[in-house]
């Protein structure tokens, strides 16, 4: 990717709409729109939109009216010179303006390529161009929140006095190594031992949020299963908070599997309604019944549903043992239609073949709603629903999470070795790796490799 070349992309989606934004960057940004605009002597004044007229060069035919906003290097958002045009949204004329753009010297952007030319300008840094691919990606407005913070630098500082700390017992060392003839005095190697705790602690305590951070960007899949008639597709409703499944008292009335999302206390939750499990009647039923099976296999939690108001069947119990492999919670339905005595004592009972799941029993009504919050909240890791409720910063990246990891590996292994008394060199290496892991979550150790790999995760356009 040439860094000299001036880039070009349509920055809104595809389709019709009010308006549709082409953003260029480079230094020929500002000529090529001079061209646009048939007038060689425009100049915008920089963070200023102008209403102009644009036309193909070509033709010398006016195209659309726009607003065209300049801003001026290196104050701008890839730190180059940026154009936006804020044309009229037709998928027609947007394509035409791209052309015109295209065949004046500009080239089509790679995904992820202003945000490379941002982190390469050191308008941003790594984590903080990933922040805005997450925000971009975010699902839930508990993900978004977090893509903000990040975006705003919030990781990047956190990081900063680890590096800090790292740096300083490095320079010890390294000059222990070149000027002190014996050792390291016992009080000196106590404080390097100490600062170099509290960095492995701190990275620790950031990795550990990642338990939440995953669960906020990725979200689970949930897939409710039972027998046809125990109410999944009604709890699939009452979830949702509308009708969006058909619910009969049919056996047997849905089919193939439904797929809707919402969002449970910031998390991002895919829930699918399933066919009732159970000997096929038919061809279609019995390819629903094998599709069922494979969402309960391919589910982080599977809820199995069960019907209060009638004795468990042998079907019943074959799903809770196909469910035992699995992260499954069990959701005793209807019991509207049971006295509540009847449905604690089917709980309570010692002999009660509910007594190996007990703790994973949750009465519902998927008809009153009855237990249906505690079956949400059930959903969710309880550690990880703790750490997205205390609103502290949450580490959401895979990437970010494995170096976390490595720099802590790598400290505490230093510290063993400074401890057995082996010689500072050895002890060094380690350390200058861990310094490196955490530069890397912000970009100034990246290999190009690296970069290349993280950039083309962004969408088109970023
Ligand atoms: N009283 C009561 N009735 C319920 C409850 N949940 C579901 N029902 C009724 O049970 C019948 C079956 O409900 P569905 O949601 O279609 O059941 P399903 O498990 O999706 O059935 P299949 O799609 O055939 O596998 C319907 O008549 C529902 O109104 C509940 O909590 N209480
Ligand atoms: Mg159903």
């Amino acid at each position: 990717m040439a860094m000299s070349e001036t880039i070009i992309v349509l920055a809104t989606p595809n389709g019709r709409s009010g308006i549709g934004v082409v953003r260029l960057s480079g230094e020929n940004s500002l000529r090529i729109v001079r061209n646009l605009v048939g007038d060689g002597s425009f100049d915008p004044k920089a963070r200023n939109s102008t209403l102009r007229s644009i036309l193909d060069p070509r033709s010398n035919e006016s195209i659309d009216t726009a607003l065209i906003t300049y801003f001026k290097a290196p104050n701008s958002f890839t730190g180059e010179d940026v154009v936006e045009l804020s044309c009229h949204g037709s998928p027609v004329l947007l394509r035409q303006v791209l052309d015109v753009c295209l065949s004046l010297g500009a080239r089509m952007a790679e995904p992820g390529e202003f945000s490379l030319r941002a982190v390469a300008n050191g308008r941003i840094d790594l984590a903080e161009a990933e922040a805005i691919r997450d925000l971009i990606d975010s699902q839930t407005t508990a993900s978004a929140r977090q893509a903000v913070r990040q975006m705003r630098g919030e990781l990047s500082k956190r990081l900063q006095p680890l590096k800090d700390d790292l740096l300083n017992v490095i320079v010890v060392l390294e000059s222990a190594l070149e000027f002190v003839e014996d050792d390291l005095p016992e009080a000196q190697l106590d404080e390097v031992n100490a600062k170099l705790r509290d960095v492995a602690a701190e990275a620790k305590r950031l990795a550990d949020t990642f338990c939440a951070g995953h669960l906020i960007r990725e979200g689970i899949k949930v897939a409710i299963v039972g027998r046809p008639n125990v109410g999944k597709s009604s709890l699939f409703n009452y979830l949702l908070g509308h009708e969006r499944a058909i619910v009969t008292d049919i056996a047997g009335t849905t089919r193939d599997q439904l797929n809707e999302r919402l969002d449970i206390d910031g998390v991002p939750v895919s829930l699918i309604d399933t066919a009732g499990l159970r000997e096929a009647e038919d061809l279609v039923e019995s390819i629903g019944v094998e599709r069922s099976k494979a969402a309960m296999a391919d589910a982080d939690v599977v809820i199995v549903l069960l019907d209060a108001s009638v004795q468990t069947s042998d079907d019943d119990r074959q799903i809770l043992q196909d469910a035992s492999e699995m992260n499954f919670l069990v959701a005793l339905n209807k019991i509207d239609k049971v006295p509540s005595t009847d449905v604690d004592h089917m709980i309570a009972a010692k002999d009660s073949h509910f007594a190996p799941i007990r703790n994973r029993l949750v009465p519902i009504s998927a008809k009153t709603g009855e237990g249906i919050d505690e079956l949400k909240r059930r959903l969710i890791d309880p550690t990880a629903a703790d750490q997205i409720l205390s609103s502290g910063l949450l580490i959401t990246d895979a990437r970010h999470h494995d170096l976390l990891i490595r720099t802590c590996a790598e400290i505490e292994s230093s510290i063993e070795g400074i401890s057995a008394g082996i010689s500072e060199e050895i002890v060094l290496v380690g350390l200058h790796n861990a310094l490196k892991f955490l530069g890397e979550i912000t970009g100034e150790t990246t290999t190009e490799d690296m970069l290349t790999r993280v950039f083309s995760t962004f969408c088109i356009g970023k």
